[in-house]
């Protein structure tokens, strides 16, 4: 049976949900217009006011919010209430330049730990439960974020943050955990690990694991099943929006479920800013209608997924996205073609590997080259010259015809490859462009 956390809002009728939104956005414009400077410039630089904003659909009359704007503002520039209501903060690590730094009140974190509940119901989550969260906890919203939502629903939460994977292993063991809350690439090492240790989906009690933070494929999760013999649930979100929890998967596996009376979300072309049907893939656009201290309006998020409205199985009203392929500041251009780092996994688990790979990407001559290593594993590992070759000449071949172009394929030792506790690096792009 499909358990919810708060099934009033979570299932209302499609006419509540837009009427909620219409609300809380007019307020949430308002607000900002009156209160952050930095809102008000950019609305009349663009020549709209908050009398413009009726309903959602006078949502495309805003400006976007992009990284550079909270660049610009940073670090105070968007709270959007007095310092003396702000409780938290968090943060999250910018590849280039400042970090972004996200702002609570108290009401932004009850907001944000019921998402987060949320998300541990749907994935059968109840006070019986266990709930260790390996995410990380600190300045990184996975790990206080799920724990939020874990004692909502009042699962006995056990704090182990990430690393130390022996010890995971044991608490879990020891103190029957039966929830898993990690990145999926985690999760893989968890259970890499685990067969090391000589021990198999039977010898843990876990049976769900709710994994997010980055970009995974249904070959990954196809495998994250198999080997800890739990059922894997996607779970999205961002900082800038509060952290995990802006979606989450529900029982049918088959999109996440955004948590539309928090968030309105908008797909667009991410060339042309122009707004597309649903359905269609693009950039994903966030307006936080009820944040206080750091309410995103109309944010860019770099995300390239589609919506869909289409009924869930699971009583779900709200809007589900489909799993994002990859940020498209992730996206590579490699001889003109665009590569997501996804697609190349998808490839490989299908070929038998485990998603331990790295893509090296330079330029030499005025040409890319493409170079994607490959851990072997243990039981295909051979140091038969001929029996090497033959399989990168196979995944080589399998890798041009998902993407269209050639890669150089080196297949590597097992372990060669660096473990990763959080957000796994796949790409290094050497090019200075
Ligand atoms: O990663 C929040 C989070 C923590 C989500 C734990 C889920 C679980 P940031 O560090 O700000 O926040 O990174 C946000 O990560 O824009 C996506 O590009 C990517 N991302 C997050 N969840 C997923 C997912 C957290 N399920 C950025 N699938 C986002 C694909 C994801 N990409």
């Amino acid at each position: 049976m499909e358990h919810y956390y708060q099934p009033e809002i979570e299932c209302a009728p499609r006419e509540e949900i837009v009427r909620l939104q219409n609300e809380r956005l007019v307020k949430q414009i308002r607000r900002v217009w009156d209160n952050v400077p930095y809102y008000r410039k950019k609305m009349e630089d663009h020549g709209v006011t908050p009398d413009d904003i009726k309903t959602v659909d006078d949502l495309h009359k805003l400006p976007f919010l992009s990284k550079s704007d909270l660049r610009d503002a940073y670090p105070y520039g968007l709270l959007g209430t007095p310092l003396r209501d702000a409780v938290r903060i968090q943060s999250t690590s910018g590849t280039t330049g400042k970090r972004v730094v996200a702002f609570y009140t108290r009401h932004d974190i009850d907001l944000w730990e019921d998402c987060c509940a949320r998300a541990i119901c749907a994935a059968g989550g109840t006070n019986e439960d266990v709930c260790q969260v390996s995410y990380g906890y600190g300045l990184f919203t996975g790990g206080p974020g799920l724990n939020g939502g874990s004692h909502k629903v009042g699962c006995l939460t056990v704090p182990t943050s990430s690393g130390n994977t022996d010890r995971q292993i044991m608490f879990i063991q020891d103190l029957g955990a039966t929830i898993l809350c990690c990145t999926p690439s985690y999760a893989a090492y968890l259970g890499e690990r685990m067969k090391e240790m000589g021990l198999g989906p039977d010898d843990i009690p876990l049976k769900a694991g709710i994994f997010g933070a980055e970009a995974w494929s249904e070959e990954m999760r196809r495998d994250i099943q198999n080997t800890l013999g739990i059922k894997a649930y996607d779970i999205y979100g961002l900082t800038e929006l509060s952290g995990p929890g802006v979606a989450f998967e529900c029982s049918d596996q088959h999109g996440m479920h955004i948590n539309e009376d928090h968030f309105i979300a908008e797909i667009i072309d991410p060339d042309t800013g122009e707004v597309l049907p649903e359905g269609t893939e693009g950039e994903l656009v966030f307006t936080a209608i009820d944040k206080e201290a750091f309410p995103m309006i109309r944010y860019r998020t770099r995300d390239i997924c589609s919506l869909s409205r289409e009924k869930c199985s699971c009583g779900r009203t709200h809007v589900r996205m489909s799993k994002p392929k990859g940020r498209s500041d992730d996206m590579l251009i490699i001889r003109g073609v665009n590569v997501f780092p996804s697609q190349i996994e998808t490839v490989l688990l299908n070929h038998g590997y485990a998603a331990n790979y790295q893509i090296i990407v330079d330029r030499v001559n005025n040409t890319d080259t493409f170079d994607v290593q490959v851990e072997m594993t243990p039981e295909m590992f051979t140091d038969n010259v001929g029996e090497i070759e033959s399989r990168q000449r196979d995944l080589s071949a399998g890798l041009q015809s998902m993407l269209g172009i050639k890669a150089k394929v080196s297949l590597v030792a097992p372990k060669s490859i660096v473990r990763s506790e959080g957000k796994a690096v796949r790409v290094i792009d050497k090019r200075k462009i």
